[in-house]
């Protein structure tokens, strides 16, 4: 598609910064939350249903469309987002992740990883040039690099290892990527915890080039303030005009602790997950709707949320809904917290771009002290 890719920052707030990314398919404003499409559907939602909640762009993985129903056949069908009937912009996750947490029997080196399917176990091998080969047939607007990480903790030996790996797999996947005007490719920062080594992959990044910066290989066990602390100081090693992007996170409170640290996208399968599991997020905390607390409860999840689920259903009916394992829980639950994290990013941008984030976080924390929801 022609036209170009761009990241325009619009306004900062100590760390917290507000802007727009430009694409042929449309605007991403950040901060951005992307909601997890993973087998090209957000699960429980139509298309037009998550566009409705805010979100701009959604997120796509690589390795699942690729045994799923593969990618030569969506690319015959005519790319992801015609198949999946979503027109605005789609991130691709490059794979290599998930076949570390998903598939079976793996081997890693030098090359590539090869593994088995966790859904007939079939035998298959990703490389970064076979990644930007999916991520071209997909149709992918935002291509990821393909890279590697280790569960932490790990010991350092380890992680300076994968991370250098995951370092020369960018470069593979810069060439193999080439010049595609209106889609963009994304780096991976690298190096677990370890400040140095966190500096030396991002000194390769940019020294590669690209079109925006992902913090990878965090939220893998280390816990959140460990996770912030690492964000101390990590995206400020990044290029300031290029958009940085945490991968896989996270909770509310995750988040928004990101955006403060300098974070301008994320994306995580929380919200849509729980809903389907009915645990659901709210201006006051987290509340499950198993509980048999509400089941006289005439209230809605959150009076305060102009959502289908929050405008329309009682606790009462919700808990029915879910109890009886209808359908339609699914449906309006994960509406309700896709449309509570948009909120949530619609917040911080506005604050953001008003210089009044520290008010604004001030609020959101009392908030969720309220207790009893
Ligand atoms: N790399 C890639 N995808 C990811 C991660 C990563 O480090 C993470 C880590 N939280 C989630 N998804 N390619
Ligand atoms: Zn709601």
């Amino acid at each position: 598609m022609a036209g170009k890719f761009s990241f325009q920052l619009d306004a900062t707030d100590g760390a917290a910064r507000a802007g727009v990314i430009e694409t042929p398919r449309g605007q991403i404003r950040t901060p951005a939350f992307m909601p997890v499409g993973t087998a090209a559907t957000v699960k429980a939602m139509m298309p037009e249903s998550v566009a409705q909640t805010g979100a701009d762009i959604l997120l796509g993985n690589t390795y699942h469309l690729m045994l799923r129903p593969g990618a030569e056949r969506i690319d015959r069908l005519g790319g992801l987002h015609r198949f999946m009937n979503w027109d605005r912009p789609i991130l691709t996750d490059s794979g290599g992740f998930q076949v570390m947490s998903l598939a079976g029997l793996r081997k890693l080196t030098e090359q590539g990883v090869t593994f088995k399917s966790h859904i007939d176990g079939s035998s298959h091998e990703l490389t970064p040039e076979r990644s930007m080969e999916i991520q071209r047939l997909l149709g992918s607007d935002i291509v990821m690099c393909f890279d590697e990480c280790p569960a932490l903790p790990a010991d350092r030996d380890r992680i300076a290892a994968s991370m250098r790996l995951s370092m020369r797999w960018a470069q593979r996947s810069r060439d193999a990527f080439g010049d595609r005007p209106g889609h963009a490719l994304f780096g991976i920062q690298q190096g677990g915890l370890e400040r140095e080594l966190r500096e030396e992959s991002a000194e390769a990044l940019t020294r590669i080039g690209f079109d925006g910066y992902a913090v990878g290989g965090l939220a893998v066990g280390e816990g959140q303030e460990a996770m912030f602390g690492c964000l101390d100081h990590a995206p400020a090693m990044l290029p300031v005009d290029r958009p940085r992007y945490l991968m896989g996170v996270g909770k509310p409170d995750d988040i928004v602790g990101a955006v403060e640290r300098g974070i301008d996208m994320m994306d995580c399968v929380l919200p849509s997950r729980s809903g389907r599991t009915g645990q659901v997020f709210t201006r006051h905390g987290v509340l499950n709707i198993k509980n048999a607390r509400h089941q006289d409860d005439p209230r809605p999840l959150d009076e305060a949320c102009a959502c289908p689920a929050c405008r329309n259903y009682s606790r009462a009916y919700l808990h029915h809904v879910f109890r009886s394992q209808e359908i339609i829980s699914s449906m309006l639950l994960t509406w309700h917290n896709l449309h509570y994290y948009q909120d949530i990013m619609a917040g911080m941008r506005d604050a953001i771009a008003a210089g009044s984030f520290a008010q604004w976080r001030a609020a959101f924390d009392a908030g969720r002290a309220q207790g009893d929801i």
